[in-house]
């Protein structure tokens, strides 16, 4: 499983940096006040992420050592439990994974050390799992707060999952604009160290499989397979011009998810989300109530504007690389951070798109499946969509 996100990976970011390195740990813990301080050396303000961020860094490590590192940062606002199988081809695709941890929560600790546990497990079983088992670097973070749990007290909950493998748990605060006694630059020394041990093969970590939990039927696997079948679909798909034709002549190949998140994605990339936004609503609309795929359909005005919403978030969410340069001009309003040719990388990034059912994270049923909901826009009910104002505020430092 997940060799077309390997491959894709590798292709799309090759690694130039010394390491790889995937960030992970439960909803809020500190994975993207982590990446964004080690990459500018201030703290930025950060909302929930969903979809992940991914940053070139150059950590000066206690001993003085430059450690270069390209750190994926798995944002999991939208729930970790969803995610499982996609991370792991994250993990089986780095050579080093942090684990962050709130150590001010005592309420999840159990969750977060369950949570590290499923996911070296979905990681073990992976038949591509490299020879050698990753170091996982364990981050007891926020311990500034005065509530915070002792280094001792989080090393012993999470022996019981980390046994046999080259693991470290360090305390860290990351409160100011330095990596001055945030307890960064002794972590990494430490990282730095067990990924020369881990590439030496002189430790190859015992094999620790341990028991999974029931898996979710909304997730694990099932997403992970979604994005892999989808990448795989993008090998092969008509170019951009010519989907828009075909969408535009209401003559698609098919009218399912994947369609539909494609041609949000290129018109969104394309035209910018004021003028795209009114396109989809139009094409949309004009498709259903022409093409016979659609009989029996209706247009639904929430769920347009929820996927516009995260398509819209998405492709904001993605770093500019050199694969982004065929991109015509985007409006000024809107640095151009993607291609219509990028969708591969789109998916990479933001793999939950993928789960068509992602919009009950934020509405109840009840409310997305009013008539009002299908008649006029309606807001969440449960939480709010993800917001471009803080993300924004976040590239403004030039990330
Ligand atoms: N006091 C304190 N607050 C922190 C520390 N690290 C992060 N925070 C705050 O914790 C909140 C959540 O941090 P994020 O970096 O967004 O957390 P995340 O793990 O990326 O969360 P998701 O994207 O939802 O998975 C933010 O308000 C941070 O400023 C820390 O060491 N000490
Ligand atoms: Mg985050």
């Amino acid at each position: 499983m997940a060799s077309a996100i390997r491959s894709l990976l590798s292709r799309l970011y090759p690694n130039t940096e010394d390491y790889t390195v995937t960030i992970v740990g439960l909803g809020g813990s500190g994975k993207t006040t982590l990446l964004y301080l080690l990459k500018l050396g201030q703290i930025v303000t950060t909302i929930p992420s969903i979809g992940f961020n991914v940053e070139a860094v150059n950590v000066t490590t206690a001993t003085g050592k430059p450690f270069r590192m390209r750190g994926w940062d798995i944002g999991t606002g939208c729930g970790i439990q969803y995610l499982y199988g996609v991370i792991t081809a994250y993990i089986n695709s780095s050579e080093a994974l942090i684990w962050v941890v709130d150590a001010s929560d005592k309420e999840r600790l159990e969750e977060s050390v369950d949570a590290l546990k499923n996911i070296l497990f979905w990681a073990d079983t992976d038949a591509n799992r490299p020879k050698n088992m990753p170091p996982v670097l364990i981050l007891a973070n926020k311990s500034d707060k005065p509530n915070a749990m002792s280094l001792d007290y989080i090393r012993i909950s999470f022996a019981k999952v980390t046994a046999g493998r080259l693991t470290s748990v360090f305390k860290t605060s990351m409160t100011g604009n330095t990596l001055v006694g945030t307890g960064l630059p002794e972590a990494f020394d430490w990282l730095q160290l067990a990924l020369e041990i881990s590439k030496s093969g002189k430790n190859p970590s015992l094999l620790k499989a341990v028991e999974p939990r029931m898996p979710n039927p909304r997730s694990q696997s099932t997403l992970a397979e979604k994005l892999e079948s989808w990448l795989t679909r993008t090998e092969t798909d008509s170019p951009p011009d010519e989907l828009m034709a075909r969408f535009n002549a209401c003559r698609l190949p098919d009218w399912d998810h994947y369609t539909h998140i494609r041609i949000a994605y290129v018109i969104l990339t394309k035209y910018g989300r004021k003028e795209g936004k009114d396109l989809i609503f139009k094409g949309l609309e004009k498709y259903i109530s022409v093409s016979p795929q659609t009989k029996g359909r209706s247009f639904h005005v929430s769920m347009t504007y929820f996927w516009i919403q995260i398509v819209h978030f998405g492709i904001r969410n993605m770093p500019t690389t050199p694969s982004s340069i065929a991109s015509p001009s985007p409006p000024l309003s809107e640095p151009n951070l993607a291609s219509p040719d990028d969708f591969a990388r789109f998916l990479l990034i933001n793999p939950h798109v993928a789960d068509g059912n992602l919009w009950s994270d934020y509405y109840t049923k009840d409310v997305m499946m009013s008539p009002k909901a299908k008649a006029e826009m309606v807001l969440p009910d449960k939480k709010p969509l993800p917001n471009l104002v803080v993300r924004d505020a976040i590239t403004t430092f030039g990330v």
